[in-house]
């Protein structure tokens, strides 16, 4: 089943596949309509080309204060200290290597997070051959994001100050108001973020067939090495909790997705109805901490006798097992604020790559050896069990979360 190293280390792992990765923010057009990415890809292997900056701005810090409804400043210090040179195993604007035609997959983020926190995730899939774009969601679900507004000539400008014309403006998370229909405030959080990554795949095939490209964030990367570089018949989606229901939500929205990879799903923006409009495979990696009864019944409701629904759990892990914080910090920081469980982290991070490779080996029909972690896929090995760990039998059914 392959090895699985738990040397003492600190940090987010490099892809254990063949490629080197590389990394690339693309936002296009400036609006909040636009689409915002963080594109991971197999790379040429260049020293030039130092590694990502794994959180690129302090506002995200403060989104994250405000996620975790703390005090802004002192997150801000203490993240900046701890995180703040943190680097990712993936080369900022290294040049794409063509010459193949890689799989795409699009990847949500998670409620309070945002693009760059599933590097690990995403870097595992790009040294196998994959491109992963990693969309930044603006429906106030990231904890921070941000795009441009033009900036008016009404707004104060001294007669000769040199403006740049786009003003950055940040947008952080918003919570339900008191009182006001959760279920509403989330279905339609969900619809925008399928769009969103329905928006993401466009882009991506745009540039695929060689459409220039006009980024808004400044880097000299050379986007006409995509040209003719994706398969587009192997698309898929994945996303972690929201963004697991996000990735769904895209399946039913666009058959360009041919099948999903859900990370410990949180189901509940989802509505039975559109179950029976989605027709492609879906793989659960469920933690054994995060689930409840009532959001297993929403999964299972996607099970079907004509396409491949998986659902595995792997044991010892929790919500946070899948973001790359759980890589970050020490044992203690780990317990307390819930980030680590009893898996090695290293050890769960692989098996969720390992799995979803499989999964999307037989799916996207690759020509690899993903398929020696197909027995992950039915829940078996040493950290793994089929199905939740949950009993689903009446009467087991616990208040909703
Ligand atoms: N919460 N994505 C509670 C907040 C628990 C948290 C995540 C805050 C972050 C550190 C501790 C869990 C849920 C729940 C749907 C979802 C996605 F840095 C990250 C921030 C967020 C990494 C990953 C995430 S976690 C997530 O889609 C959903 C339901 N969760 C979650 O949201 N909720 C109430 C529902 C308020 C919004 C623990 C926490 C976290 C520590 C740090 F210290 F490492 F930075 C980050």
């Amino acid at each position: 089943m392959g090895s699985y190293s738990s040397v003492p280390f600190c940090g987010i792992p490099p892809g254990k596949g063949p490629h080197t990765v590389g990394c690339t923010d693309l936002m296009t057009d400036h609006t909040i309509q636009g689409s915002f990415l963080r594109l991971f890809y197999p790379c040429v292997d260049n020293d030039e080309y130092e590694e990502a900056v794994w959180i690129p701005r302090r506002e995200y810090y403060l989104g994250l204060a405000d996620t975790l409804n703390l005090n802004r400043m002192m997150v801000d210090i203490l993240f900046s200290f701890y995180f703040g040179s943190v680097k990712c195993p993936a080369k900022m604007n290294a040049p794409f290597k063509p010459g193949e035609k890689y799989p795409l997959v699009i990847f949500s983020h998670g409620l309070g997070a945002f693009r760059t926190l599933y590097s690990a995730i995403c870097i595992g899939l790009a040294s196998q051959g994959f491109v992963v774009a990693a969309v930044e969601h603006r429906d106030e679900s990231a904890s921070a994001t941000f795009y441009f507004r033009e900036r008016s000539s009404a707004d104060g400008c001294q007669e000769d100050e040199v403006r740049e014309p786009l003003e950055e403006v940040w947008l952080y998370g918003k919570s339900p108001k008191p009182g006001a229909d959760k279920f509403s405030f989330r279905f339609e959080q969900v619809q925008k973020r399928a769009d969103e990554c329905l928006r993401a795949l466009d882009l991506m095939l745009d540039i695929n067939n060689g459409k220039p490209v006009s980024n808004v964030l400044p880097s000299n990367f050379n986007w006409t090495l995509l040209k003719d570089s994706i398969d587009v018949q192997k698309v898929a989606a994945a996303g972690h909790s929201f963004g697991g229901a996000t990735a769904i939500k895209a399946l039913g929205r666009d058959t360009r997705f041919r099948c999903a990879v859900a990370l410990d799903a949180w189901m509940f923006s989802l509505r039975d109805e559109i179950f029976s409009t989605i027709h492609q495979p879906i793989l659960f990696i469920n933690s054994e901490k995060f689930q409840w009864v009532n959001n297993i019944i929403l999964m299972k409701k996607l099970d079907s006798t004509s396409v491949e629904r998986k659902m595995i759990t792997i044991k010892g892990s929790v919500h946070l097992s899948f973001p790359d914080f759980t890589l970050l910090t020490g044992y203690l920081i780990g317990k307390i604020f819930n980030l680590k469980g009893e898996i090695d982290p290293y050890v769960g991070m692989d098996i969720s790559i390992n799995v979803t490779l499989a999964f999307l080996q037989r799916h996207l029909g690759l020509q690899r050896d993903f398929n020696q972690w197909d027995p992950l896929i039915d829940g078996v090995g040493e950290f793994v069990i089929p199905g939740t760990n949950l009993n689903l039998s009446p009467g087991h059914a616990k208040a909703s979360k």
